[in-house]
């Protein structure tokens, strides 16, 4: 009997190294995931919501660097996806979506759950293409699969239901699609350009991002021949800020004063993989050199004169020889001392105080640190979850950390490590949950326990939505619609078959944490912390407001003011001059 396109579909996705599908089944991907159960070497990760199953997509892609597969079935099922594959595009990690679809002679007529797959996806996706006759169907998936590799993105399958149990072409054998290696670097005379300029410079600052993962020799060795400090944006903190002597901290919205002010005083800026989106955060009127793989994306937030297309591995590698090694300290020193200083406080912060409840996070952020292991996978919510794990997490080269850094959405902690676990089954995955994040997927846990994922959820329990509180309260507005009022997070997850802990004062806080990662299977540990703060001026008036909303975020963020008067004042005193 002739194969179908659901079985060639398989072994295509077999060959190419595919061990799991996350997803939930529907009458128009039955012929896909029936395929799946009579090959049954992929596995079928069952979800309870598609989107989780798009970010667990997008959780394994990031961690492994490989294609990572999700399913929907037609109209609502695949429509699911979406916030999740959003995720996956823009943190530029390869998924490929299976999406059914309606039977093909009802396009077109409103059908019972019909939409209109192709056009609702391209937003979110590298590519995306209906597949109309079953003779198309090889040559798309491996077009898909091959796209969402090289071009680091989301790649989109729109199936027909009936299609996947049409008879598959004579003759077809699956051909492996994975990446291929490449060296990209920019031409000789564009690098000596920036030789000439970099050489000239005396205060030379590196902005360095996720584009830097696998270039941490070449990185150090850069910042060493510019003697330059190296800032870092979120996506890049896990392949930039270990061992790294040049290091000054994050920039951003929820950066270090040390960031920003290294941005600032430099008089040449080097981007390096990174598309840092904050525009306010660049200095004025200095050469910027940018590198980046994907030339299309250079000079998108500030001018770049010198655009170089290429990887940082390879184009660093071919700048290195041009450039004289400086001598000179002095901005590297002011900088990095400026970044010790910046540490030391938010470290004490840091420290459990008079055996506090609720909970300092800080304190929670960095225990976790503390006891997590070595080469452990953390995901954090966006929320305040994401600023404890930017200042609290050491990273070490092996350890990771997965989160929805570009698009920001909320509850991609949970789904995220569904994805790295399923991933990497013997790893440690602990995602920092937010209250709000988690009850938003909260039928995840249920995924967590189905799927025998040992996955080790903290949940920042501070009955608020309190990062939006914070932008509320920098902008001048009185909060509202931010309270939760939550169940008792520990005795659900209890309830669900996982092991469930709930802590109130920082004494029972290791223990708990402890006892969660020695716990052979998942397990969750409701943490009751405490709620920022923030206070404000009397008086803003709109323009302030404007201004102060970046001071104040990064005031309060920084967890105290002092080091940032200045920088206040600077915002400030641009606010007057409006
Ligand atoms: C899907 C989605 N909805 C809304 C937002 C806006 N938002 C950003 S952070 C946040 C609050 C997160 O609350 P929680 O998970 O409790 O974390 P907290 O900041 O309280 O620690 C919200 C509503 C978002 N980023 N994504
Ligand atoms: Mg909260």
């Amino acid at each position: 009997m002739a194969a179908t396109v659901a079985e060639v579909m398989v072994s295509i996705l077999k060959a190419s190294g595919v061990r799991q599908v996350y997803g939930i089944p529907g009458d128009s991907l039955n012929g896909f995931t029936d395929a799946m159960r009579r090959d049954g070497d992929i596995a079928w990760q069952h979800v309870r919501h598609e989107e989780a199953a798009a970010f667990a997509a997008a959780g394994e892609a990031a961690l492994t660097g490989e294609l990572a597969v999700c399913a929907g079935s037609c109209g609502p099922g695949n429509l699911h996806l979406i916030n999740g594959l959003f995720d996956a595009n823009r943190s530029r990690v390869p998924v490929l979506a299976v999406a059914a679809h309606i039977p093909r002679v009802e396009i077109g007529d409103t059908y019972f759950q019909e939409t209109h797959p192709q056009e609702l996806f391209r937003e979110c996706s590298v590519y995306c293409e209906l597949v109309s006759v079953p003779e198309q169907l090889p040559r798309v998936l491996e077009i898909a699969m091959r796209t969402a590799l090289q071009r680091r993105g989301v790649a989109v399958v729109v199936v027909p239901g009936e299609v996947f149990l049409d008879p598959a072409p004579d003759g077809y054998k699956p051909v492996p699609v994975r990446v291929a290696p490449s060296i990209v670097r920019p031409d000789d005379g564009s690098l000596a350009a920036v030789a000439t300029v970099l050489n000239d410079a005396s205060r030379v600052t590196i902005l360095a991002g996720a584009g830097c993962a696998g270039a941490h020799d070449q990185l150090i060795a850069l910042a060493s021949a510019l003697k330059a400090p190296v800032v870092h944006a979120f996506r890049g903190k896990e392949f930039v800020e270990y061992d790294n002597p040049y290091d000054v901290g994050m920039t951003g919205l929820i950066g270090f004063s040390s960031g920003y002010r290294a941005m600032e005083h430099c008089d040449s800026l080097v981007m390096l993989g990174t598309d840092f989106p904050y525009r306010d955060f660049f200095p004025e009127g200095v050469p910027v050199v940018q590198v980046d793989v994907r030339g299309e994306q250079i000079g998108r937030r500030v001018a770049v004169e010198y655009p170089l297309v290429g990887t940082v591995k390879d184009t660093v590698d071919a700048l290195l020889p041009m450039l004289t090694v400086k001598t000179d300290t002095a901005h590297l020193d002011t900088m990095t001392a400026h970044y010790r200083r910046a540490r030391a406080r938010l470290d004490k912060l840091a420290v459990d105080k008079r055996n506090a409840s609720p909970l300092h996070p800080q304190y929670v952020a960095a225990t976790i640190d503390k006891l997590a292991a070595p080469d452990a996978v953390f995901t954090a919510d966006v929320g305040s979850p994401c600023i404890w794990a930017a200042r609290y997490l050491h990273m070490n080269g092996t350890r990771r950390l997965i989160g929805s850094f570009n698009h920001g959405s909320m509850a991609n902690a949970l789904p995220h490590a569904i994805g790295a676990q399923a991933a990497a089954p013997g790893r440690q995955v602990v995602a920092l949950s937010g209250d709000g994040g988690l009850a938003m997927l909260l039928g995840e846990l249920i995924t967590l326990r189905q799927q025998h994922l040992p996955v080790k959820v903290v949940v920042f329990n501070n009955g608020a939505l309190a990062f939006v509180e914070l932008e509320m309260k920098a902008a001048g507005i009185v909060t509202y619609g931010t309270d939760l009022d939550n169940p008792d997070f520990a005795a659900i997850a209890t309830a669900a078959g996982l092991f469930g802990a709930r802590v109130e004062k920082a004494e029972d806080l290791e223990p708990a944490l402890r006892a969660a990662f020695a716990h052979d299977g998942a397990a969750l540990v409701d943490v009751h912390t405490a709620r920022l703060e923030l206070s404000l001026p009397p008086k803003l008036t709109y323009g302030q407001i404007k201004g102060f909303t970046l001071y104040a975020t990064r005031t309060v963020l920084a967890g105290e003011g002092n080091e940032l008067v200045e920088l206040a004042k600077t915002n400030l005193r641009e606010v007057a001059a409006e």
